[in-house]
C-alpha cells in the first residue's frame, strides 16, 4: 500500500496480476497453492495455475523453499532470504543493458526512468549472484525471457514485503511490470474495477492515504494510514509516560501468535489496566482480556467482501446472506461496536460528529444499508437486492485498463524514482557489504535462517480448534535441508530446539531437500499450550509459535513493517 501510494498516488491502488491471460508469471515469496493467492483472489488458484501452463505460458517461482507451488511451476529458484532486492535489481540491470525498457508501452507516463536506470546499473547480475544464490546467467536469461514474452507479470507476496527489504522489493517488482510495459495491459499487473470501487472512491475524495504524519513515542517509527507499526505496541504499554497505552480493545486478532515477539507481547498485554476482546475463542490473546464480548461466526450473518473482490484476477461481486440463525442474544460484531460507541457518547468521550451521527442513526446503519449505497456509488448498477438474485456471484468481466483513470500523483506519471526508495537504497548498500563479509567469512558459527510458510488447512492462529482441520500428521514441524541436519548430528523426527535473540521452542524437525541450504521453515499461528486459553482441540495439537523467534526489533526500517523472514537462528539437540 505504501509502494502504490509513493509509485501511483493512491495507497488504495493495488496491482493485481491478470492471471488468466498472462504468458509469464514470476513470482517471488508467494505460495498460491497454499495460500490461495494473496492480493490475487480468485477460486480455485490450482486450476488457473495449471491452466496457464497448458495455454502455453511459463511460471517461475523465487523463493527459498520449494513450495507447493514450486511444483506446479516451470521452474523454481532458491533465493537466498530477504535478499530479492538484490536479484530484482540485478534484473532491473539486464533490461537496461540490454535495450529491452519499453516505456512507451504503458498507459501512463513513466517518471524516474532515468533515476532508475543510473541506480540498477551498479547491480549487475554477476555482483549480486553470490549474495542471492541465482547465478547471473539465469537472472539474465529469465529478464530477456520475461522482456520477450508476449505479456508477464512480476508477483510478490509474504516473502518479500514482510522481511528487511520489503518496501524495496514491492517498488522493484512494480518498477519491473512498468518497464516492461506490463503494467496496467491485459496479461500484466492491473487494477480491478470492483462493484465497490474503494480506489475510485478515494480518489474522488481525495483520501491517497499518509504516511509519517506522525511517529510513535517510543521508538519514533513512522505512522502509515493513521496506524502505528504493531512491532512497537509492547513498547507503547511497557513505557510510562504521558501517551503510555493503557488500555487496548482488540477484535479479531490474536498479536500473541501472530505479532512478532509474542512473549513480550504476552507479558505487556497481562498489565494493562483495561483490555477488552471481541472474539469467539478464549485464546492465547483473549485470555488476557477482562471482558471477552462474543460475537457471532461467519456463517451466521451477512457478508460482503470489500477488499478481496477489489484484488480479483476478474471483477466479480457476490452477496453471502447468513447461513444459520445466530442463537438468540447473540450480536454481530457491528452491533457491539455501535453499542460501545453509544455509550461512549453518553459519556461524553466522543466528538460533535460521532455524537449526533449516532444519535439520529443508531442500528439503522446495518452493513446492508452501506454496501448497498457503496454498490451504488460503483461502477456497475448494482443493488444489494440485485445481488441476491445470484446466490453464486456476478462475473462482472475481466479486469480493464484503468490507470489514467485512478493515477493521483502530482505529475500524472508512474513516479518510478521516489525519494524514500532511492535514499533506502543506501541502507541495501551497506547491507551488501555486510553480506559480503558474511560469505567470505563462511556460515557465521552455525547460524541459520528462519522463514515462514502457510499451510492449506490452517488460516493464521485460529483454524486449530477444529478437528477435521487438524487431524493427519504434525504440521508445526521445522524444514532443514540435509546438509544442515547432517553437520548438526540430527535425525529425521527428532525434537530439537530453536533459539533466536528472543526466544527458543522446541519443535520435531523434517530433513528435506525442499528447503534451501542454510534456510529453515516454519508455520505461524501455533504453539496453543500456553495456560489459560479454552481449546480443546488445539491445545492438543498445540505446536510452538514461530513468533517466539521473531524479533518485534527486525524490521523493514524505512515503514516499520516486521521482518518476519530471515530472522537469525541457532538449531540443535534439545539439551545441548
Ligand atoms: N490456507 C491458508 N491460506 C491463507 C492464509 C493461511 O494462513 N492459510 N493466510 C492468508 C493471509 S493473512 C495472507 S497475507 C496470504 C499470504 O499469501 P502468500 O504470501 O502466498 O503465502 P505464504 O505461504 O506466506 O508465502 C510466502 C512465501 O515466501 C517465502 N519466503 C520467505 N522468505 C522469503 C524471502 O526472503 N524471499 C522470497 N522470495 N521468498 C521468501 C516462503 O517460503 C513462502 O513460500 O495468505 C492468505 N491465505
Ligand atoms: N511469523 C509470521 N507472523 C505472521 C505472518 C507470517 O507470515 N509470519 N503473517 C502475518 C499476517 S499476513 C497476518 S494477516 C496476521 C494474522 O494474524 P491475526 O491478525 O492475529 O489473525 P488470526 O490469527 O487469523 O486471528 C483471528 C482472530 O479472530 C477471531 N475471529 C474469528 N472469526 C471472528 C469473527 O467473526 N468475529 C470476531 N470478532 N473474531 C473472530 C479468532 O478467534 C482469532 O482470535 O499474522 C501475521 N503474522
Ligand atoms: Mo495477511
Amino acid at each position: 500500500m505504501l509502494a502504490s501510494r509513493l509509485l501511483y498516488g493512491n495507497q488504495a491502488v493495488l496491482p493485481v496480476p491478470d492471471l488468466d491471460r498472462t504468458d509469464f508469471l514470476l513470482a517471488l515469496g508467494a505460495n498460491p497453492m497454499a495460500s490461495n493467492g494473496s492480493v490475487m483472489t480468485a477460486p480455485d488458484l490450482p486450476k488457473r495455475l495449471k491452466a496457464l501452463r497448458a495455454r502455453g505460458g511459463r511460471l517461475v517461482v523465487i523463493d527459498p523453499r520449494r513450495t507447493e507451488t514450486a511444483e506446479v511451476a516451470d521452474e523454481h529458484h532458491f533465493i537466498r532470504p530477504g535478499r530479492d532486492a538484490l536479484f530484482l535489481l540485478g534484473f532491473l540491470h539486464t533490461l537496461f543493458a540490454e535495450a529491452l525498457v519499453r516505456p512507451e508501452r504503458c498507459t501512463v507516463p513513466l517518471a524516474g526512468v532515468e533515476t532508475l536506470r543510473a541506480l540498477a546499473s551498479e547491480f549487475s547480475p554477476a555482483r549480486v549472484a553470490p549474495l542471492t544464490g541465482i547465478s547471473a546467467e539465469r537472472t539474465v536469461g529469465l529478464a530477456r525471457a520475461f522482456a520477450a514474452a508476449p505479456s508477464a507479470v512480476c508477483y510478490g507476496r509474504l516473502g518479500v514485503c514482510t522481511q528487511e527489504f520489503g518496501l524495496l522489493s514491492t517498488w522493484l517488482i512494480d518498477a519491473v511490470n512498468a518497464l516492461t510495459g506490463n503494467l496496467d495491459r491485459v496479461g500484466g499487473a492491473m487494477f480491478g474495477s470492483p462493484a465497490v470501487d474503494l480506489a475510485g472512491i478515494a480518489k474522488r475524495v481525495g483520501q491517497p492515504g499518509s504516511f509519517d504524519a506522525y511517529r510513535s513515542r517510543v521508538r519514533g517509527l513512522p505512522e502509515f494510514n493513521g496506524e502505528l507499526p504493531v512491532v512497537t505496541l509492547a513498547d507503547e504499554i511497557e513505557t510510562a509516560g504521558p501517551g503510555q497505552v493503557r488500555a487496548l480493545l482488540i477484535t479479531a486478532h490474536n498479536p500473541v501468535l501472530s505479532v512478532p515477539n509474542g512473549r513480550r507481547l504476552e507479558r505487556a498485554l497481562a498489565g494493562l489496566e483495561l483490555m477488552v476482546a471481541v472474539d469467539i475463542y478464549v485464546n492465547e490473546t483473549t485470555r488476557h482480556a477482562h471482558y471477552i464480548l462474543p460475537s457471532t461466526t461467519t456463517l451466521e450473518h451477512d457478508h460482503y467482501d470489500l477488499a478481496l473482490h477489489a484484488l480479483g484476477v476478474r471483477n466479480a461481486a457476490r452477496w453471502n446472506g447468513g447461513l444459520f440463525e445466530p442463537p438468540a442474544g447473540l450480536l454481530h460484531d457491528w452491533q457491539i461496536f455501535l453499542r460501545l460507541i453509544a455509550e461512549l457518547v453518553k459519556e461524553g468521550a466522543l466528538g460533535q460528529v460521532w455524537s449526533r451521527a449516532v444519535t439520529a442513526l443508531g442500528e439503522k446503519v446495518t452493513p446492508r444499508a452501506i454496501v448497498d449505497l457503496l454498490l451504488r456509488l460503483g461502477p456497475y448498477p448494482l443493488t444489494v437486492a440485485e445481488l441476491e438474485k445470484s446466490p453464486h456471484g456476478l462475473d462482472l468481466g475481466p479486469l480493464v485498463p484503468r490507470l489514467r483513470e485512478l493515477r493521483s500523483t502530482r505529475s500524472g506519471a508512474v513516479e518510478l524514482a521516489p525519494p524514500l526508495m532511492v535514499s533506502d537504497l543506501g541502507r541495501l548498500r551497506r547491507r551488501l557489504a555486510e553480506w559480503q563479509a558474511e560469505a567470505a567469512a563462511a556460515q557465521q558459527g552455525g547460524a541459520l535462517s528462519l522463514i515462514g510458510r502457510r499451510d492449506l488447512r490452517s488460516n493464521n492462529s485460529w483454524m486449530h480448534n477444529s478437528q477435521r482441520l487438524v487431524k493427519g500428521p504434525a504440521r508445526c514441524v521445522l524444514y532443514m535441508h540435509p546438509s544442515d541436519a547432517q553437520r548438526r548430528g540430527l535425525e529425521n523426527g527428532e525434537r530439537v530446539c530453536v533459539r533466536s535473540r528472543t526466544g527458543a521452542i522446541e519443535v520435531p524437525l523434517e530433513i528435506t531437500e525442499a528447503v534451501m541450504p542454510g534456510v529453515v521453515s516454519l508455520p505461524h499461528g501455533w504453539g496453543h499450550d500456553r495456560p489459560g486459553t479454552r481449546l480443546g482441540v488445539a491445545s492438543r495439537h498445540a505446536g510452538a509459535s514461530l513468533n517466539d523467534l521473531t524479533d518485534e526489533q527486525a524490521i523493514d526500517e524505512v515503514c516499520g513493517t516486521a521482518a518476519l523472514n530471515g530472522i537469525t537462528v541457532h538449531v540443535s539437540s534439545p539439551g545441548e
